[in-house]
């Protein structure tokens, strides 16, 4: 049933860190390279924190050719029955699907975007009736135009989003903590981008990397450490934050969302 299948969150796919994480991709938060031992262990935090919360977890071996292989949430869109390939926008980045789709292959129907198209699913982020999908450097016309073909098919609606150039990922600047409501970082999105939006957490720009949470079952929700003004906005709203530390996945522009895949 279309909006059932994103909110129920009982089972992630997620990868360990790659051996090579120091040469992951980093252009907005990174301010050195990640140190691999610290990114694991907060990788492994992050997992705790995702199976505390009742969250069945798959791990997936790193790739070491890969240096940004824990950032799954790239490589497809899964609703319903369906899992639609991602071709990311990065050339480091399009291999890494292949093992990805190989694991969806088990449990969805497999959908490939054509070699015009560019995803990254960073840049699709489901409201509970519609996907919002950023236009971006990483996801183009194209593959915003396949990916709306395919959910108009499942009786999705999309709206595309121009991702602005002082953020990576639509999924970067803002989250769902449940349907209809959007938690979105001040100084990106424009308020008439998100119009159709009653009920919106604004948090301040300082605190951007905050605006990307994991919301569960029972009113929990994944939040990244060290962000106090969200922790509080988001307190305020009614739902329990658990914090996460992200300190050093941060360093390679990766947000919690970016770690996981549900596939139920
Ligand atoms: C990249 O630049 O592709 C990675 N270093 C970060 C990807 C983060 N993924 C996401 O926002 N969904």
């Amino acid at each position: 049933m279309p909006g059932v299948f994103d909110r129920t969150r009982k089972k992630a796919l997620v990868r360990d860190i790659s051996s090579n994480f120091n040469k992951a991709l980093s252009t907005f938060f990174g301010e050195r390279e990640p140190i691999v031992d610290i990114a694991k262990m907060q990788h492994k935090g992050y997992v705790d924190a995702l199976q505390s919360c009742g969250v069945e977890v798959e791990i997936l071996e790193e790739l070491s050719g890969h240096p940004d292989c824990c950032f799954v949430e790239d490589t497809a869109i899964i609703f319903d029955d369906v899992a639609v390939i991602c071709r990311p926008g990065h050339p480091s980045r399009v291999n890494e699907v292949h093992t990805i789709s190989e694991r969806l292959r088990e449990d969805f129907e497999i959908k490939f975007l054509s070699p015009d198209a560019k995803m990254d699913g960073g840049d699709v982020v489901f409201t509970g009736n519609e996907f919002l999908i950023g236009r971006s450097t990483r996801t183009n016309d194209n593959g915003i135009n396949e990916l709306s073909e395919i959910a108009s098919k499942y009786g999705y609606s999309t709206q595309v989003i121009d991702v602005p150039n002082s953020t990576l990922h639509l999924t970067t600047v803002c989250s769902v903590p449940r349907n209809g409501m959007l938690i979105v970082a001040e100084g990106h999105l424009k308020p008439e981008q998100i119009s159709g939006f009653q009920d919106v957490i604004w948090i301040p720009n300082n605190e951007t990397y905050a605006s990307n949470t994991i919301a569960l079952e029972n009113g929990k929700i994944l939040v990244s450490a060290g962000f106090p003004i969200t922790k509080q906005k988001i307190e305020d709203a009614g739902f329990e934050p658990i914090l996460v530390e992200m300190s050093e996945i941060m360093q390679a522009d990766g947000s919690l969302t970016c770690c996981s895949l549900f596939i139920e």
